[in-house]
């Protein structure tokens, strides 16, 4: 049974949640309450979220390593293309970048805003990280171009990614996104999966 511990609104389990509902996949959702328990950092001993346990003692974190595997693992489905698709590379991309060079980058930014002594909240780090996610939100924008989703006409799991990060950027830090990426999560928001997924969520 797949089972997601999450924070309760945790932002980066939605991506979970959506993937599952959108998939068809039936799952289970623990809410891990913060600061994390000894009971979970034992299971988890980051103490992040979000964290699933599956059948055949998987226990993982990492919210895009974990997308990949309900896909590998459930799958087929055209979340993922397939490696002959056209599509595929760019899926790829996009899912780690969403993490990597965005989601690594806006958590530096929600320690210096939310924690950082007041002397060090817009120092020199945190600047240039602000410049260095704001030029790869314009990037983001850029590739997306005229088409509804990042591999084109199709929603992937890609856009559950990029939605998550996007919404942490604007929801919890206040920071302005462009135009075309505001219709973007405006077009991910009415998925019906994605509602189903925020009721989850709570
Ligand atoms: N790269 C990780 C980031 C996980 C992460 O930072 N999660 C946040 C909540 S959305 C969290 O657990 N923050 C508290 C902490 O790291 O202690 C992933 O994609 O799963």
């Amino acid at each position: 049974m797949i089972k997601i511990y999450n924070f309760a609104r945790g932002a980066r389990g939605l991506r979970l949640f959506w993937q599952c509902e959108e998939m068809g996949l039936p799952y289970q959702v623990e809410t891990v309450t913060f600061p994390p328990s000894a009971a979970y950092r034992a299971l988890n001993r980051l103490g992040s979220v979000p964290f699933l346990e599956d059948d055949a003692g998987v226990a993982i974190n990492e919210s895009v390593a974990i997308m990949l595997y309900l896909a590998q693992k459930y799958g087929p489905t055209p979340l993922l293309p397939g490696k002959d698709d056209p599509a595929f590379a760019r899926v790829l991309q996009m899912m780690v970048f969403s993490e990597a060079t965005l989601g690594a980058s806006i958590n530096t930014l929600l320690n210096a805003h939310f924690s950082a002594p007041e002397v060090d909240k817009h120092n020199w780090s945190v600047r240039g990280t602000e410049l260095r996610v704001q030029d790869a939100i314009a990037y983001v924008a850029d590739l997306l171009g005229e088409n509804s989703f990042l591999a084109g006409d199709r929603l992937s799991l890609a856009d559950m990614c990029m939605s998550t990060a996007l919404g942490i950027w604007k929801g919890a830090l206040g920071k302005p996104i462009p135009d075309r990426l505001a219709a973007y999560r405006e077009r991910l928001a009415a998925q019906p999966a994605y509602q189903r997924a925020l009721k989850a969520q709570s």
